[in-house]
């Protein structure tokens, strides 16, 4: 293994860390990083070198900011629910995570990025599990990639937890990530229990079609978006939604860089309030809320002048309970918007066709509304 490469593991060509990248590439980046001209996210040079502003930074459409220190808690819930049903994001404040955690979690991760490469190459993953030290998404080879490095591990079930997986330097990190890990796992029981009466249901409805409490998944991703000479030409993640349940995003509070697909179909970028978390619905709660809550489609731009850390702690249902839209939600003129199907198999799903905007949760949409209709049809053939 050299300085840069992490050449075996599975993957189907070596893999090339982006802070080697961005590091030797000077002015210009290398051909596999370049985005198709249909999904580079038209930045003006002084957002590319400021990581950008958009709708966000101009006082342009932006994301809600919901309060969850509010004693109401029915309107809090409210505000939650009419973030996730218009925007399927929202900026969270008060939320009960201790500042200094935030500022704990995210110096250790720094830490870690900035260990020598033989240090960090000690953690290369593999796309057998993803767990550990990473730097592409896919397995196609030859494919596109994005302008970025990460580490991701299981924090939930405490069957798939292991210490060891997770990065010895520096000292803090182990320490400090299990704690930061409790607290958003709190903070998340507590935005689904918001969510679940946001839909008029019992406020454990929802956290009990996960599962139950104890019952859920939870990882973490940290990114790494190291800085970019051409970040008009590239992506740090392609748009796409997430996966899993919810997701519970910590950004830099000076580095702009996360997009979102507005109601209206433009991409604006996110204003960062300091400290706060960026959450958002993911494909399963789209799914169980038969899409009362939307997942939505997101991407992150990257800068020539700093580099970017984001933590995505994504919260999940158990992984072989059968998610499908709650009989609460579906009756007459409403009919169950997707097919019943397992985390477990959703992710197989996905990663056989990689991630692809909201292509996933539409082409299951589809097939479950062509099977309703012809159902329809040989029922009335038959009567
Ligand atoms: O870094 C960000 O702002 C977003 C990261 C993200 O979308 C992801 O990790 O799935």
């Amino acid at each position: 293994m050299t300085s840069c490469f992490n050449g075996g593991a599975g993957w189907p060509e070596p893999v090339v860390r982006v802070q080697h990248v961005s590091d030797t590439c000077g002015d210009t980046i290398p051909e596999r990083y370049v985005k198709p001209p249909s999904e580079r996210p038209c930045l003006s040079p002084a957002a590319a070198s400021s990581g950008g502003v958009g709708g966000g930074g101009g006082g342009g459409p932006n994301i809600p900011v919901v309060d969850l220190s509010m004693l109401d808690v029915d309107a809090t819930s409210r505000a939650v629910a009419a973030a996730c049903r218009e925007w399927g994001f929202f900026q969270a404040v008060n939320h009960g995570v201790r500042p200094e955690l935030l500022r704990s979690g995210r110096a250790a991760w720094r830490g870690f990025f900035r260990q020598p490469a033989v240090v960090r190459e000690r953690y290369a993953n593999s796309p057998a599990t993803y767990e550990g030290y990473g730097s592409r998404l896919g397995t196609a080879k030859g494919g596109p990639l994005d302008w970025g490095d990460y580490y991701f591990l299981h924090l939930l079930p405490a069957s798939l937890k292991s210490h060891e997986k997770w990065p010895s330097l520096p000292s803090s990190l182990r320490g400090t990530t299990e704690e930061y890990g409790e607290e958003v796992l709190q903070l998340c029981r507590r935005v689904m229990r918001l969510l679940s009466s946001g839909l008029g249901l019992e406020a454990g409805r929802l956290q009990a079609a996960f599962g139950g409490e104890g019952g859920e998944g939870a990882c973490l991703r940290v990114n790494l978006y190291p800085r970019c000479p051409q970040p008009e030409l590239t992506l740090g993640v392609a748009g796409h939604s997430d996966p899993g349940g919810m997701t519970m995003l910590l950004v830099d509070d000076h580095v702009k860089g996360l997009q979102v697909r507005s109601p209206d179909g433009q991409w604006i970028i996110v204003d960062p309030v300091p400290d706060a978390f960026i959450v958002n619905v993911g494909d399963q709660i789209q799914v169980l809320s038969n899409a009362s809550y939307k997942s939505v489609e997101h991407r992150v731009t990257v800068s020539a002048a700093e580099d970017r850390l984001s933590m995505a702690f994504f919260y999940n249902p158990r992984s072989d309970l059968p998610i499908a839209p709650m009989p609460e939600l579906v009756g007459p003129g409403r009919p169950a918007l997707y097919p019943e199907m397992t985390f477990d198999e959703y992710r197989v799903f996905i990663r056989q066709r990689g991630l692809a905007g909201k292509a996933q949760l539409q082409s299951l949409q589809a097939n479950q509304t062509a099977a309703a209709a012809a159902a329809a049809g040989s029922s009335s053939t038959c009567s």
